[in-house]
Formats: C-alpha cells, sequence, structure tokens
C-alpha cells in the first residue's frame, strides 16, 4: 500500500545574523507536526533552509567588511546547526543560492512574463530594508525624531527610485477571492484569514518585482542590469525543493502542491496573496495551506538587538535541553497565538509536566515493577470500570490529536494528553498498589500494567514534541522500533515483557544558589 504524501515547509530565514527564538520556535513546531505525521504512516517531506538573497543581506555584508557570499556562507551554518540543536527532521535543507534555484526562479518569471502578467515601468515609493518590502505612503509615518518607518512593522523605509518589472497584481483580486471562496481551509487560523479577505477587499496594487541598484539577487531573464526582488526569488524556494523546474521528475510529480507552509504572521500577506497570484500567473498548481503562528517575546516585550533582550535559542537548549524547550513553546503558547517566555516559567513547566505529573508516574510504577515484579511487565488481572475508563481515554488521545494536528493545534493535543497524565496520577493515588504488595499483589500486578499501558500510549503520543525523552520511556517499556508509530496504539502491552532498570527521564530543574557557601562549610 502507499502511504500518503505530506509536504511541509517553515519560511526560510534571512542568514544576516544568528538566529534568535523567534527562528527557533517556527523550526521546532513545524518539526512536531512532520514527526506527527510521520508516526501516523504519512511519507513525509518536510523542507527549511536560508533566504540569502536581497538588499538586506547586501547591506549588513558591506557593514561586517565581507562579501555577501561570505555573510550567507557563515550564517547558514549557524540556522542548520540550530535545527540539529532542537533535533529539527529536516528532509531538505534549502538555501537560495543554490544554482538548481536559480534556474527555477527563471523559469517560474519566465512563465509569468509569457502570461502577460509582467511589464516594465519607473517605481517609487518607500522600500523597508529590514522587512524586504515595499510600503504606500499611508503606510507610513514619520516619527519624532523625523525618521520615517513602516507603520505595521515600525522598521525605517527609504525613498526608492528606479526602473523596475511590476507583476499585474491587481488582476488578480477576483481570482484570489474565488480561490480563499473553494479552499476554506487555505489560510490558518481564522483571524489570518479575516486580515487577508480585507486587505484582498480592499483591491490590489501591482508589484514591482526586481531591482537595478545592487547585484546580490537572481538575475531577471533578458533583462541586464535587474535582479529579481527578494520575496520572487524566496517564495519559489518551495516549489525548487519539490524539484521545479522538473515537472517530469517523479519527485515533483509526487510532492507539489504543497500541504502545508508554516509561517510567522508578519508574513502572511507575502504566501497567501503574492505567492498564490505568481503560481496562477504561471499555471502551476498552488499549496493546499498556510497556517501563520504568532510571535515569541521575551517576558512580554519584543526581543530587540537595542534592548539587549535577544535570548541566543543555543543557550536555551545548552541549558534546560532540547526537548523541555520544544515542550514549553508548544504546551505553553497555543500555536496560532503570540507568546512569551521567562527562565521562571519554562522551569515551571519543566518540572509540573515533565518532572512531576509524567516523570513521576514512570518512576515509580516502573521502580515498583523492577522491585516488587522482577522486572517484568505483569500479568493484568480483570479491570475495574475505573481501569477501563482511564484507558479508554487514553486510546481517544489518537483521535483527538489528529484532529488537533490537522488544524496545527499542536497545545491542543498536549492539553489532551497531559489531562489524562493528570487522572492517572489522581488514579494511581487512589488505588495505591504499594499497599497492595502484601494482600492483593494481583492487584497491583493489574495496576502496574495499566499504569505502564498508559505511559506507553503518552509516550508514543508525546514523540513529536520531545522525540528524545519519550524515546527514553518506549526504552523503559522495551519496545522494538516497529512498535513506535501511531498504529502500536492499538496494540496493548505484553505482559511479560522483561524492562530495563528504569532511570528517571525527566530530571527536575533546581536553579543554583548564588552566594551559597562552598560545600562543606557552614
Ligand atoms: O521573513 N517570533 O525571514 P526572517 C516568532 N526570509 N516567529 C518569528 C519571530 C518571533 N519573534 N521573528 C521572526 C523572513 N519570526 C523571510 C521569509 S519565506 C519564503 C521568506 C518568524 O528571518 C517570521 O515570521 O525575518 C518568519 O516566519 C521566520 O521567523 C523567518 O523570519
Amino acid at each position: 500500500m502507499t502511504r500518503p504524501k505530506f509536504f511541509l515547509t517553515t519560511a526560510i530565514d534571512y542568514p544576516n545574523g544568528r538566529p534568535h527564538v523567534g527562528h527557533a520556535y517556527e523550526k521546532l513546531a513545524t518539526d512536531a507536526l512532520a514527526r506527527f505525521k510521520r508516526l501516523d504512516g504519512f511519507d513525509v517531506f518536510f523542507l527549511t533552509g536560508t533566504d540569502e538573497h536581497g538588499l538586506k543581506m547586501h547591506q549588513t555584508a558591506g557593514r561586517e567588511g565581507v562579501t555577501p557570499r561570505e555573510l550567507v556562507d557563515r550564517n547558514s551554518a549557524v540556522f542548520k546547526d540550530m535545527d540539529a540543536a532542537l533535533e529539527v527532521s529536516y528532509d531538505r535543507f534549502i538555501r537560495t543560492t543554490e544554482p538548481e534555484h536559480h534556474a527555477s526562479v527563471q523559469e517560474v518569471w519566465r512563465r509569468m512574463a509569457a502570461a502577460g502578467d509582467l511589464y516594465k515601468s519607473n517605481y517609487g515609493g518607500w522600500y523597508s530594508v529590514r522587512d524586504e518590502a515595499y510600503y504606500t505612503e499611508a503606510e507610513t509615518a514619520v516619527g519624532d525624531d523625523s525618521i520615517r518607518r513602516a507603520t505595521p512593522t515600525g522598521t525605517p523605509v527609504e525613498w526608492t527610485e528606479e526602473e523596475s518589472w511590476f507583476f499585474r497584481l491587481s488582476a488578480f483580486q477576483e481570482r484570489l477571492l474565488a480561490h480563499y471562496e473553494a479552499h476554506p481551509d487555505f489560510i490558518g487560523p481564522d483571524s489570518r484569514k479575516n486580515e487577508v479577505l480585507s486587505f484582498v477587499r480592499g483591491g490590489l496594487e501591482d508589484l514591482s518585482m526586481s531591482r537595478t541598484t545592487f547585484d546580490w539577487g537572481i538575475p531577471v531573464p533578458g533583462s541586464p542590469g535587474h535582479v529579481m526582488y527578494v520575496w520572487v526569488d524566496a517564495l519559489t524556494n518551495y516549489i525548487t525543493g519539490a524539484g521545479f523546474p522538473d515537472e517530469a521528475s517523479e519527485e515533483y510529480k509526487k510532492w507539489w502542491p504543497a500541504d502545508l507552509h508554516v509561517i510567522g504572521k508578519d508574513i502572511v500577506r507575502f504566501h497567501a496573496v503574492y505567492w498564490p497570484a505568481f503560481l496562477m500567473s504561471a499555471g502551476l498548481p498552488l499549496p493546499k495551506r498556510v497556517f501563520a503562528h504568532g510571535f515569541i517575546f521575551n517576558k512580554g516585550e519584543k526581543m530587540s538587538k537595542s534592548v539587549g533582550n535577544v535570548v541566543d535559542p543555543f543557550d536555551l537548549v545548552k541549558a534546560y535541553g532540547p526537548d523541555p524547550v520544544r515542550f514549553f513553546f508548544l504546551r505553553e503558547v497555543p500555536f496560532g497565538q503570540d507568546g512569551s517566555y521567562s527562565h521562571e516559567s519554562i522551569v515551571a513547566r519543566m518540572n509540573a509536566d515533565l518532572a512531576n505529573d509524567l516523570g513521576n508516574l514512570a518512576q515509580r510504577s516502573l521502580s515498583m515493577i523492577a522491585k516488587n515484579c522482577g522486572g517484568v511487565v505483569p500479568v493484568p488481572g480483570p479491570l475495574s470500570a475505573a481501569d477501563t475508563t482511564l484507558l479508554e481515554r487514553a486510546d481517544a488521545l489518537i483521535g483527538v490529536s489528529r484532529a488537533a494536528y490537522d488544524r496545527q493545534e499542536i497545545h491542543k493535543s498536549l492539553e489532551a494528553i497531559w489531562a489524562v497524565v493528570a487522572d492517572a496520577n489522581r488514579w494511581f493515588t487512589v488505588e495505591a498498589p504499594w499497599a497492595l504488595k502484601k494482600t492483593d499483589p494481583a492487584r497491583m500486578g493489574t495496576i502496574l500494567w495499566v499504569t505502564a499501558e498508559l505511559i506507553r500510549i503518552v509516550a508514543l503520543l508525546a514523540q513529536p514534541v520531545i522525540p528524545g525523552s519519550a524515546g527514553k520511556l518506549l526504552d523503559a517499556l522495551a519496545q522494538a522500533p516497529e512498535d513506535r508509530d501511531f498504529a502500536a496504539i492499538g496494540r496493548r502491552l505484553v505482559a511479560g515483557t522483561v524492562l530495563p532498570a528504569p532511570t528517571p527521564v525527566f530530571p527536575k530543574w533546581v536553579d543554583p544558589v548564588e552566594d551559597a557557601p562552598p560545600v562543606g562549610e557552614p
């Protein structure tokens, strides 16, 4: 049987500096979505990468006294390292400076030109280098410091006047609206969809598509002196990653169109308006869904170099480990909404949900099996109504999670899983298996079997978010590699399985005591 395919992407990051927590957040969340689909039997292709052309890169390189190529080579490697540190399981890391990407973008350009949607004219308007975006006069304002800024993002804009190729975006309004209407799931969450609808209903202006004042970009075919606007180049990465322009290739036929683009809320317009319009013009199929996540703030404040509160994702992983970082962001922040992080909130999640709730339940029950059952999964006797209810709730988690992940609501899956963990803890305390060792060892065995089975189901479903620790829990239950996908949920834990000696999987965070006297002194 052929497995259904699922092709998902992240935004490709600007490597003009080191990655920040926002970059890390998007990649680890998309990784959870990719891992879920793989475990659920899909043939997954997960694409991520770096967006390496444009004026921002050109200017940063100039300031640092290196060539743009040196700048992007150096920094793109750091983004890749970040993915490794967070255990992001991408299948391809694309760089827009790759020659095959150039061929792909130029082919898309030629098709848009052949469709009559590109024309040359003169551009005059406000450009934000930081956003790599054009703004209308009405979208800018001059601040107290006499600097004109883009109102939506607060970044400085500069007046730009040059000959430019334009894309006839104005001609796509009706087609785009018809597409949104016919495909109600094209944009998520709903708040973003409403924003896009009102933007497109308000009328679209043609889009400047090329620049002449620098050359760090993909040349416009047949138009010397023009390089493509970086967003044309950037968006096309998604189809290059799928094998375009080789439309006859198995790769392309299998993967395109993408099933899901995961992006941040600041770049919805590019993905839900410009990108589908480019594809319509080039006669290519449209992606199925664009989902915009929220922004991450440091203790509620915007991260910025000038405030000095930019936290390096490498430092977070070094301090807490990859799984606690991944778990924190995905459990704490409803995916699609803004969120905040602080040392205190990360530690609270680590200690409450991981160490206390799941960690203790696993450690208490598994060490009882080691001590009282010779390290062998006991044979369950008849199940009580409470046992059955709990197991049924655990069995229902796959359905709940599937529905949640299909709408990118990762937090809803975690919420449901941890509600079962909380119930299991309450039930375990009431059942008090430790008191049954002498009086009713058979019932003790049943309770321990039910607990181990609950932990197995929870560990299977937690793998997309905490792959390392969930894997350790499954090791502790002696689960074979072929028993670790979601198809294994319906199979029960086999009594008689010999378990390794249990070791705690979720360490409790204890803040180092400052100014403590050296060990051994009063
Ligand atoms: O926009 N919290 O690149 P980028 C959460 N190259 N997400 C954040 C964030 C924050 N504080 N800050 C940024 C670009 N992001 C383009 C994309 S795609 C064809 C081209 C997200 O490096 C942001 O929303 O500025 C985007 O999805 C991603 O990080 C890369 O941002």
